[in-house]
């Protein structure tokens, strides 16, 4: 089947939006609007796979799904040109994620790193939603046959697990597919992850081999994208770095984490590259550097954090934007639902 290009990515409605998701991830989808058709999800099925009181239960869920799309919009996503929506709206996210349990196999799920990492030692006490994320997550870029995922590069594991999903189902249904008229027997495309940008990987503010995560209990160790002008400054100027002054090539970046983490922040956010930052501030002392970094983060942060508010502020309008974006969501879905019914061989009602 020839596949129409057309983009798919996430985001986990869990709080904490920060600079590592935006750097990583929603910069570039907003880029990616301009040359194909794409469709951001907020995952809140993902959002519940671990325990309620990491999720925060139902209210917190719903705020925090509003200020996800919020974030979205604030940061250019045109929510009428191309597709935003909840992922729970749609049934067949479901729907295709059970079919795709029965295509992995437990010895790829086995191989997860984030799911150890997510778990911890008491493996036993995870739940099964947590082992199966990336199986969901499959079945969430498959259901719209999208071909390209941005994603930050934590994510590259479970996009190469997608893939190895859709080219089973395509081989296991090989005759069926064929029978239904698709004759290159590809029914889903192999979804290829776009891990692009100064930014991939934005690490912890307090320790540059850990990456800047949502459920880093010390809040010092992200910029959030609701922070203030204020908050930025003093989590930066708090940042941990080392006693060099920076260097001027990016090779003396290599065994320095914290500086490479903070310059490569600098970069994305002012759009050059880390040569172009160790050019201006190679040699000179970190707290310039760092008050520097203090400008771009605010001058960049600033209005996105005004927009959000503006827009949690009216959650009917966002409500809306959802259910608009669901419907339009939902017709490529149910195409997808009752051709991949029929190759599997469920009677279905005509
Ligand atoms: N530190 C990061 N640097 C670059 N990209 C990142 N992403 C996440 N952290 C970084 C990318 O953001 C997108 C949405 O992520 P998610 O909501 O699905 O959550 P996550 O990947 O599990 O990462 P978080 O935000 O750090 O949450 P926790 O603390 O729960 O692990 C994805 O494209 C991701 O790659």
């Amino acid at each position: 089947m020839a596949f129409v290009e057309r983009v798919f990515s996430g985001v986990q409605p869990t709080g904490n939006l920060h600079l590592g998701n935006y750097l990583g991830a929603i910069v570039n989808f907003v880029k990616l609007q301009e040359t194909h058709n794409c469709i951001y999800c907020v995952v809140d099925m993902h959002a519940i796979t671990q325990g309620v009181d990491v999720w925060g239960g139902p209210a917190e869920l719903a705020r925090n799904t509003r200020e996800v799309t919020a974030a979205f919009i604030a940061s250019g996503i045109d929510p009428k040109k191309h597709i935003v929506f909840n992922q729970s709206q749609v049934a067949g996210h479901a729907e295709l994620a059970w079919i795709f349990n029965c295509v992995a196999r437990i010895g790829w799920l086995n191989r997860m790193t984030q799911f150890k990492e997510k778990a911890g030692k008491d493996r036993e006490n995870a739940s099964v939603g947590l082992y199966d994320y990336p199986v969901l997550m499959a079945a969430d870029i498959l259901l719209y046959r999208a071909t390209h995922v941005p994603v930050g590069e934590d994510q590259k594991q479970h996009l190469e697990l997608s893939r190895d999903i859709a080219q089973k189902f395509n081989n296991d249904f090989g005759d069926s597919i064929r029978g239904h008229g698709i004759a290159d027997g590809l029914f889903f495309p192999l979804p290829e992850p776009l891990i692009t940008g100064p930014a991939t990987r934005v690490m912890s503010l307090r320790d540059g081999t850990k990456k800047m995560s949502k459920s880093e209990p010390s809040d010092n160790s992200r910029i959030n994208l609701t922070d203030d002008a204020d908050t930025i400054a003093q989590k930066i100027r708090k940042a941990k770095t080392d006693p060099e002054p920076l260097p001027s090539e990016e090779k003396g970046l290599e065994t320095r984490p914290e500086a490479d983490n903070l310059v490569g922040i600098y970069a994305a956010l002012a759009g050059i590259g880390k040569q172009e930052v160790l050019k201006e501030f190679g040699g000179g002392q970190f707290s310039n550097f760092k008050n520097a970094l203090v400008d771009v983060c605010i001058a960049k942060l600033s209005p996105i954090a005004a927009e959000m508010k503006r827009l949690v502020a009216d959650p009917g309008h966002v409500d809306q934007i959802l259910v608009d974006g669901a419907n339009r969501a939902r017709t490529i879905a149910d195409e997808t639902m009752r051709a991949a019914k029929d190759v599997v061989g469920f009677i279905r009602q005509r």
